[in-house]
């Protein structure tokens, strides 16, 4: 896995905007970068974390530059937040419960003004949704609840917590088994989950064995990728990182 070049730390003369979106008592912030973009991604900050968590100089400058350098075709991002303002509780068991129920506030609240904004509405195919640690465990809960928004799955560091709490690395069999059926419930759209995590992240010993059960079923053979940073540990350095990589994977620049 490729080190993020360190001029892509710093401003890059083509810099994309980030403009506040208000709803309800809460706000998210929409990132549109310096080129016309067809792709939209919503990215999930960790546990602790707000819409900043993500939208900090070192991660949108490597944005721009990848856009500006036609390393990644252009791309909206949108970073929300999933505690409510007057959350005070930043506990896993808190948090866990606030993301259980976000896909919801996604889907009502936070994707139809985003979108509004950027100028269109995106189908499926070219919206996905990632996250960081709580983040991915949200970006779990958004496979099990809307595939119908989401075609692109990206959980860096977090498992799945459907079966409670750091539940991808206590039951890995049945998580896998319950993502697999949830996707059937929801009539077998196309997917793709573009896992990763790092060898010495503290979500490995959680994250790994739910990928382990994932691998050997029918409905991930060839939807999932994984890749595990050897040494990679749980901070948002890492993630900028894992993102440098990915994004051009899943979102190919188009020559
Ligand atoms: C994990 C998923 C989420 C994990 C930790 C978290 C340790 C989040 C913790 C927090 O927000 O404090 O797999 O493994």
């Amino acid at each position: 896995m490729k080190a993020i070049p360190e001029a892509m730390k710093k401003p890059c003369a083509a810099a994309g905007r980030v403009d506040t979106l208000p709803y309800g008592n809460k706000f998210a912030l929409l990132y549109t970068p310096a080129k016309e973009a067809e792709h939209i991604l919503y990215l999930i900050h960790g546990g602790g974390g707000d819409q900043r968590a993500f939208f900090c100089p070192p991660f949108l400058n490597m944005v721009d530059h990848m856009i500006a350098e036609g390393l990644t075709a252009p791309v909206y991002m949108v970073s929300p937040c999933f505690y409510d303002p007057d959350e005070t509780d930043k506990t896993p068991s808190s948090s866990g419960r606030a993301v259980a129920k976000f896909p919801r506030e996604l889907r009502e609240e936070i994707i139809p003004p985003a979108e509004k904004a950027a100028g269109k509405a995106f189908p499926r195919e070219r919206r996905a949704i990632g996250g960081f640690s709580m983040g991915g465990v949200t970006t779990w809960y958004a496979f099990l609840q809307s595939l119908d928004l989401f075609r692109t799955f990206l959980p860096l560091s977090g498992d799945c917590w459907l079966l409670g709490e750091k539940g991808g690395g206590d039951k890995p069999a049945e998580t896998a088994a319950a993502l697999a059926q949830a996707w059937e419930a929801q009539g077998s759209p196309d997917f793709r989950i573009h896992a990763v995590t790092g060898s010495k992240d503290i979500a490995f010993p959680n994250l790994d064995p739910q990928i382990r059960a994932m691998q050997a079923l029918p409905a991930f053979r060839g939807t999932l990728a994984y890749d595990v940073l050897e040494g990679g540990v749980h901070d948002y350095e890492t993630i900028f990182r894992y993102l440098y990589n990915v994004l051009p994977e899943e979102f190919p620049p188009v020559r």
